[in-house]
């Protein structure tokens, strides 16, 4: 590294163009994504889950940027849009929505691979020398110029971000590798039902987190391969990187969050974990840092007063503890706690809402008692409603109990207009 460190890495985050996939059904959030792809998910009291791969793109200087997209698209496309769309094309930036086309084929995307091999066109016009392709499932802060610093550095080809995790995690759920001790990787298994360890800590293996980073002559020549393979799903995981790690060098890159502690990077995939992420924030010092100004988390915000609290008398004393109330919202002679509320939530008078997760725009009338609930955008809880303390009641009123005990109520549920957000 002959010029300064920062310099360098900023030359290269600038001849990359970054595609994050975001056409992914998770299927495993059940009614939260009936309407919206699950990069499109609120997370964190004003975020959509795709905010937090994107900003780390801007954060990291890479500019370029396309979104693949795909399935339930109408609510993605409309907060990129809004919030994503003032990108100068004649400054070098954009940020631009691929959606599945058909162009190249009668077929919608099929695997990862064959989102990014649809869209080689787009790239090849922007001419980039890197490819960094990211999962837009995921919620974590990460700086990619690093990664892509080691994959030049290396000599790599494709280089695959990971981290380690416990085994019974990855077990089906991770793509895990083992690497020799230049981080080569040497075998690659797309979620195996028994993960291999980590030489040194028998508990955990080396997960991919799903973001790779490409020499953009090697891409196209590996997808053009790929897709004259029979038998191939067009996949990352399950053909392009252990059909390619024999005869080229493919490394493992180590992901470290930039706060101090624990790694911090979550896939909500289920309802459970999707409560869980957000209730963390509620602590009072969560791993995740979304105060820090040196990463700002970029998003669409719409022009909202404070959020307001109104304690009328003793029995009506409207309180938040431990909790997070983002903008337009109004909590009055109710007591929440660790909760967390998204933009223009209304809660009236007698009520006592504890671990809850509550979308946009949701009105929560006098006299109900909330636990450990998830409430979709829009929803009006009727007055007297008690959630969350009888789950066979729950049910049978329709709302969804999860293994763990969170009650998801959407609008549906409620027998409530819906709409396609
Ligand atoms: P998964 O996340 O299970 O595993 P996949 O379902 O293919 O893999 O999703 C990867 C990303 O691509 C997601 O962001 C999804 O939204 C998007 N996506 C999926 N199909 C798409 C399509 N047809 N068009 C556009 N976008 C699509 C992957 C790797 C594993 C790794 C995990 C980490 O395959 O090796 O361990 O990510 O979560
Ligand atoms: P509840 O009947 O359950 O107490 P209300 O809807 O009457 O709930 O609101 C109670 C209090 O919240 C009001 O007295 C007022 O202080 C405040 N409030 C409600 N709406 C607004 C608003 N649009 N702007 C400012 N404050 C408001």
């Amino acid at each position: 590294m002959n010029q300064s460190p920062s310099r360098y890495i900023s030359n290269l985050t600038k001849d990359t163009y970054a595609l994050i996939l975001a056409g992914g059904r998770g299927s495993r959030l059940h009614e939260l994504t009936t309407w919206r792809a699950k990069p499109a998910l609120y997370f964190g009291g004003k975020f959509r889950i795709i905010d937090f791969p994107l900003s780390n793109c801007i954060n990291s200087g890479i500019r370029r940027v396309g979104v693949v997209t795909q399935y339930k698209s109408h609510s993605l496309i409309r907060h990129l849009r809004r919030g994503w769309g003032h990108f100068k094309k004649e400054l070098g930036e954009s940020v631009e929505v691929l959606p599945a086309s058909q162009r190249f084929s009668d077929n919608w995307y099929e695997g990862t691979a064959d989102a990014v091999f649809q869209n080689i066109d787009i790239i090849r016009d922007e001419n980039p020398k890197y490819v960094i392709i990211l999962s837009g499932d995921h919620i974590y802060r990460m700086d990619y110029g690093s990664m892509i610093a080691q994959h030049v550095e290396s000599g790599a080809k494709m280089t695959v971000s990971c981290m380690a995790v416990p085994t019974e995690e990855a077990a089906g759920a991770f793509g895990v590798m083992k690497v020799d001790e230049n981080n080569r990787i040497l075998g690659f298994e797309e979620k195996p039902a028994h993960p291999s360890p980590l030489p040194n800590d028998p508990s955990r293996c080396l997960a991919s987190m799903g973001n790779y980073v490409f020499d953009t002559e090697f891409l196209f020549e590996q997808l053009a391969r790929d897709a004259e393979t029979a038998n191939s799903e067009r996949d990352f995981g399950k053909d392009i990187i252990p059909a390619i790690i024999k005869d080229h060098p493919v490394y493992a890159f180590n992901f470290k969050s930039g706060d101090e502690g624990e790694v911090y990077w979550r896939d909500v995939g289920t309802i459970d974990s999707f409560w869980e992420a957000n209730m963390e924030l509620v602590a009072p010092v969560p791993a995740l840092n979304l105060y820090d100004q040196e990463w700002p988390i970029w998003t669409y915000q719409e022009q909202l007063p404070p959020a307001k609290f109104v304690w009328e008398d003793e029995n009506r004393r409207g309180e938040a503890i431990n909790s997070v109330v983002s903008g337009g919202c109004i909590v009055s002679g109710s007591t929440l706690r660790r909760s967390l509320c998204f933009s223009n939530v209304r809660i009236h008078s007698y009520g006592t809402i504890e671990e809850a997760v509550i979308l946009p725009n949701v009105e929560i009338k006098r006299h109900c008692k909330l636990r450990k609930v998830i409430i979709d955008r829009g929803c009006v809880i009727p007055e007297g409603t008690v959630i969350g303390y009888d789950h066979d009641e729950d049910r049978a009123r329709g709302f969804r109990v999860s293994s763990r005990g969170v009650v998801l109520v959407t609008r549906e549920m409620l027998g409530q207009h819906l709409t396609s957000n």
